[in-house]
C-alpha cells in the first residue's frame, strides 16, 4: 500500500489519505498483531492504534452487531462493528456446503426443496418500543419472492414464507411500536393479476401488493393493492402508518416507459384502517390463494381511506424514519433532492383535515447526485448516500425544513468521498429511538482500485465512517463478497446468543420425536433401525469419535443418519461429512442434525468429521458399507 502511495499513483486525496493510515495500522500489524488484519474501534490503546485514532484491541470484543444483507449470495451475515471483522454467515436461502443449510432435514424443514438460491437485500430485527428485542431478524428474497426470520437465539433461519399473487419481495419492515407484531414485505415488480397465462400483452391487468404478515407465525395476514410498482418500505414509531416509495408510478414495462414523469411517490399506509377493513370482510381474494386483499388503489385522487399517495421527484428509492419519530426521508434517486414528511401530517391527511398529498411534506432539500438512502445520527442530522457523486452528504433535518419554509439557510454540513458508488448507508442504531451517531457505514458496490485485483469480478466496498464528531471520517475499507444492500448496526448488550443448543430446541424437535418413536434415546444410543428399505442410523459424536465406526445398508437404501453431538464445550462443533455422497453437515454442541439420501453405491463410504475438533480430529471417522 506504501509502495502505490510512494509511486504517486493515487489521485483522490481522500483516498490519498486513507491510505497513509492503514499503511501504519499495517506496520503495526506486523510487528504485534499479525494475521488479524485491519484494527479499528472505539476503545484506543497505546498498544494498538492506528493513526487514525481507532482500533479494536487484539482480544477485546466490538460494541456492535453489524447484521449485513448478503444479497444475491442469499445470505445473511454478522460482522463486528467497528473491526469490521466477519463473525459469522447465516444460511438463509441458499444451499451452504459448511453447514449443510438445504441438506440437512432440519434446514429443509425451514427452507423447503424449491429453491437453492435467494437475494437478500435488507435485515431487520423484532422491536419492542422502538428498539431491538433481540429476538428475531427478518430478510427479504427479492429473487424467489419470499420473506425468512432468523432466531437471534442460535442465529439460525427458522421460518421462511412464499408471497402469493406478487413477484420480488423487496422492502421488508417490521411494526416498531409497541412491539413487533406484523411485518410488512412489499413486491416490487408488477405483474398480471392473476399470473395465469392471460392478460401478458395487457399491462393495465398488472399490479403489485403490499403484504403484512404475523411475526410469530409468519403467516400472511392480508394484502393489500396498490397503484405502481413498490421499492423501499418503512414503518413508523407509533405501529399505525407505515410507507413505500414507488419509482414506476407510470406502471411501464420498458426504461423508457419507466422514466415518463416527474414525479412518481411515496404511498402510506393506514396500518388499522387496513385491518378494519378485513375485519368487515371488506375483501376480495385473487386466484386461489385465501389470502384477504384490500384494494388500496387511488393515486389519482390523492389515495384512498387505506392509502395516501404523496408526489415525489424522480423515482425515490430509500425511505427512512427519523430516530426522533416526527419524520420520513425519501431519497430522489434521479431527482438531487430528498423529500421530509411529517408523520403527523399523514395522520392529518387521513382524518380529512388537509387536502393536498404535497402538504405532507415540510422540506425537500437539495442533496447532491443520486440520493439513494438516508440515515440518522440522533442528533438531528441525517446522511444521504449519492450514489452519483460517490459521496456520502451530512445535512440537518432542521435547518432544511427552515430553508423550505424560505429562510436563508445552508443546511449542508459535509459531503465526504466514498468509493465508490453508494447505495445503503447506516449509522448505528439509526432505525431505534435510541440512535447514538458514533459509526456509519458506506455500501459501495463498486470497489475498483481499492483492493488487490482478484479478476473480472470485484468485491464491494463496505467502508466505516465515524460520525461521532463534527465531521465524517472515513476509517475503514472492507471487502465484501456480493453483495449486501443493506446493514444493521447493533449495540452489543442487545444481541444475546446462546453457546450451545438446548436439548428441546424446535429446530430438531421432530428428528427427536422420530427417534422417539423408534426406541432411540438420542443422548446415549447409537443405533440401526430398519424399517422396509428406509434405514435410519442414529449415532452420537463425542471428540474424537463417532458412536458408531461403521454401519451396514443394502444398495437402494433411503438412509437417514441422525448425529447427535455430546459435547459439553462451547465452540466443540463436529460435522459428518460422508466420502462421494456429497453429504456434510453441522453439528454443534448438543445439537441434533440430520440427512437422508439413497445408498445408490455399493462398497465401503468413509465418512469422517469435517470440523477439526481435537487433536485426533483425522481419526474420527468410520465405514458405512452398502451390500450390493
Ligand atoms: Cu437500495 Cu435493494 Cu435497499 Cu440495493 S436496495 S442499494
Ligand atoms: Cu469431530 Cu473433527
Amino acid at each position: 500500500m506504501t509502495k502505490k502511495n510512494d509511486q504517486g499513483t493515487i489521485e483522490n486525496p481522500q483516498r490519498r489519505q486513507f491510505l497513509g493510515a492503514t499503511a501504519a495500522i499495517g506496520a503495526l500489524g506486523a510487528a504485534g498483531a499479525s494475521g488479524t488484519g485491519l484494527l479499528m474501534g472505539s476503545r484506543p490503546t497505546a498498544a494498538a492504534q492506528g493513526s487514525n485514532g481507532y482500533s479494536v484491541p487484539l482480544g477485546e470484543l466490538d460494541d456492535y452487531y453489524g447484521f449485513w444483507s448478503g444479497g444475491h449470495s442469499g445470505e445473511v451475515r454478522i460482522l463486528g462493528v467497528p473491526s469490521m471483522r466477519e463473525i459469522m454467515r447465516i444460511a438463509v436461502f441458499n444451499f451452504d456446503s459448511a453447514t449443510g443449510w438445504g441438506q440437512t432435514n432440519e434446514s429443509k424443514r425451514v427452507l423447503g426443496s424449491d429453491f437453492i438460491n435467494g437475494d437478500t437485500h435488507h435485515v431487520h430485527l423484532s422491536y419492542v418500543n422502538g428498539t431491538y428485542d433481540g429476538r428475531f431478524a427478518f430478510t427479504n428474497d427479492k429473487l424467489n419472492t419470499r420473506v425468512a426470520r432468523i432466531r437471534l437465539d442460535v442465529m439460525k433461519t427458522d421460518k421462511i414464507t412464499h408471497i402469493p399473487n406478487v413477484q420480488a419481495i423487496h422492502g421488508i419492515n417490521p411494526q416498531r411500536w409497541p412491539r413487533t407484531e406484523y411485518l410488512l414485505a412489499a413486491g416490487e415488480m408488477i405483474a398480471p393479476l392473476p399470473n395465469d397465462g392471460r392478460h401478458m400483452d395487457e399491462p393495465e391487468h398488472y399490479w403489485t401488493l403490499l403484504s403484512s404478515l404475523d411475526a410469530e407465525t409468519m403467516e400472511i395476514r392480508w394484502q393489500l393493492w396498490v397503484d405502481g410498482n413498490m421499492d423501499n418500505l418503512v414503518t413508523d414509531y407509533t405501529g399505525k402508518y407505515a410507507g413505500a416509495s414507488c419509482y414506476n408510478s407510470e406502471r411501464g414495462m420498458t426504461l423508457a416507459e419507466k422514466m415518463g414523469s416527474e414525479r412518481d411517490w411515496a404511498v402510506f399506509f393506514n396500518i388499522p384502517a387496513i385491518e378494519a377493513a378485513v375485519a368487515a370482510g371488506d375483501y376480495t381474494t385473487i386466484g386461489d390463494s385465501r389470502i384477504p386483499v384490500v384494494d388500496g388503489r387511488g393515486a389519482d385522487n390523492g389515495g384512498s381511506k387505506y392509502t395516501l399517495y404523496v408526489p415525489i421527484p424522480r423515482s425515490p428509492h430509500g425511505i427512512n424514519a427519523t430516530p426522533d419519530k416526527k419524520y420520513v426521508v425519501v431519497s430522489g434517486k434521479l431527482s438531487p433532492t430528498v423529500s421530509v414528511v411529517e408523520w403527523s401530517k399523514v395522520d392529518d391527511w387521513f382524518n380529512g383535515k388537509i387536502s393536498d398529498p404535497r402538504d405532507t411534506i415540510v422540506a425537500e432539500p437539495e442533496v447532491g447526485l443520486g440520493p439513494l438512502h438516508t440515515t440518522f445520527d440522533g442528533r438531528g442530522d441525517a446522511y444521504t448516500s449519492l450514489f452519483l457523486d460517490s459521496q456520502v452528504v451530512k445535512w440537518n433535518i432542521d435547518d432544511a425544513i427552515r430553508a423550505y419554509k424560505g429562510e436563508q439557510v445552508n443546511y449542508i454540513r459535509q459531503k465526504l468521498d466514498v468509493h465508490y458508488q453508494v447505495g445503503h448507508i447506516m449509522a448505528s442504531m439509526c432505525e431505534t429511538v435510541e440512535a447514538d451517531g458514533r459509526w456509519l457505514v458506506s455500501l459501495n458496490k463498486f470497489s475498483k482500485d481499492r483492493f488487490i485485483p482478484a479478476g473480472p469480478l470485484r468485491p464491494e466496498n463496505d467502508q466505516l465512517i465515524d460520525i461521532s464528531g463534527a465531521q465524517m471520517k472515513l476509517v475503514h475499507d472492507g471487502p465484501t463478497y456480493p453483495e449486501p444492500h443493506d446493514s444493521l448496526m447493533v449495540r452489543r448488550d442487545l444481541i444475546n446468543p446462546i453457546a450451545i443448543w438446548k436439548r428441546d430446541d424446535p429446530f430438531f424437535a421432530e428428528t427427536v420425536a422420530m427417534a422417539r418413536a423408534d426406541g432411540v434415546n438420542l443422548e446415549q444410543d447409537n443405533k440401526v433401525i430398519r424399517d422396509g428399505n428406509k434405514v435410519r442410523v442414529y449415532m452420537t459424536s463425542v471428540a474424537p469419535s463417532f458412536g458408531l465406526d461403521h454401519f451396514r445398508v443394502k444398495l437402494g437404501d433411503e438412509v437417514t443418519v441422525v448425529v447427535t453431538n455430546l459435547d459439553n464445550i462451547e465452540d466443540l462443533s463436529h460435522g459428518f461429512a460422508l466420502v462421494n455422497y456429497g453429504v456434510n453437515f453441522e453439528i454443534s454442541a448438543h445439537q441434533t442434525a440430520s440427512a437422508t439420501f439413497i445408498a445408490d453405491k455399493p462398497g465401503v463410504y468413509w465418512y469422517y468429521c469435517s470440523w477439526f475438533c481435537h487433536a485426533l480430529h483425522m481419526e474420527m471417522a468410520g465405514r458405512m458399507m452398502v451390500e450390493a
